[in-house]
């Protein structure tokens, strides 16, 4: 089975790292292909930059459909355009967000998600929120630390999130991490050895998830709103985006 990860930030060392992480999760016979879009955000840590991103993302399930691609991974915290992607794609697109908890659910009966920059700790909120983790959740915390960051081995990232990660267990009863970046893949096993609760990576819970479905043969409704997106002229520099009724092309 081919599933297509998405990196939808354009930082190609991430991409790099989300995709070694992927194919470590991967079980024999799964292709794991890791993209980023050619263009948009270098990282994502904003509203903005979400919606910037959401336009390659989307591209790049396009692309990959016309490959004949099992499933998705949207590799971003936010889980940005996660609802679009699902309405042009068959096969199951997770986001790494949702992935994640979704596995702390099953390991904990609390968990704390531990992220970059303070501003982002809203966001990841809110999905938790939106996914039915409102009590489950029991922080977000962040860690002061920009994406980009996660990826100078300088910047002593490691030992801020694992700092972070500790005050989490002492302070907010959670008996899992969930990691809020997928950045901080390659850190999953050290901080679980280390903290000796479970560390949730969402681009490997959701590699997992996905094969799981595919395997059931189970894909995206297209019926409701995860229909296909409707036919429809798109204006100016959008016109390449709109849908077709051709769904091929779509
Ligand atoms: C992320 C992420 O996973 N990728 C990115 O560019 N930003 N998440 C975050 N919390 O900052």
């Amino acid at each position: 089975m081919l599933i297509t990860v998405i990196n939808p930030n354009t930082a190609a060392s991430m991409t790099e790292k989300i995709g070694n992480a992927a194919r470590a999760a991967a079980a024999p016979g799964t292709q794991i292909v890791c993209v980023n879009p050619p263009y948009g955000p270098v990282s994502i840590e904003d509203h903005y930059d979400e919606a910037y991103a959401v336009p390659g993302l989307l591209g790049e399930v396009r692309a990959a459909e016309k490959q004949g691609c099992a499933a998705y991974v949207i590799a971003c915290f936010g889980d940005p355009g996660l609802d679009a992607a699902r309405e042009i794609a068959d096969g199951p697109v997770i986001g790494i967000a949702e992935a994640a908890m979704h596995a702390a659910s099953f390991v904990s009966t609390g968990f704390s998600v531990v992220t970059t920059l303070e501003r982002t700790c809203v966001m990841a909120r809110r999905l938790a929120d939106r996914y039915g983790f409102r009590d489950a959740c029991r922080s977000v915390r962040g860690t002061d630390l920009p994406v980009l960051e996660l990826e100078n081995p300088h910047s002593g990232a490691y030992a801020r999130i694992l700092e972070e990660c500790r005050s989490a267990l002492a302070q907010d009863r959670s008996g899992a991490i969930v990691l809020g970046c997928a950045g901080m893949a390659d850190l999953r096993a050290e901080l679980s050895k280390e903290l000796g609760v479970p560390v949730i990576d969402g681009v490997a819970a959701a590699v997992k998830f996905s094969e799981a479905l595919v395997s059931l043969g189970i894909g995206t409704s297209k019926r409701g709103d995860y229909a296909r997106p409707l036919p429809k002229k798109y204006t100016g520099a959008f016109a390449d985006y709109a849908p077709q009724s051709d769904q091929s092309s779509t």
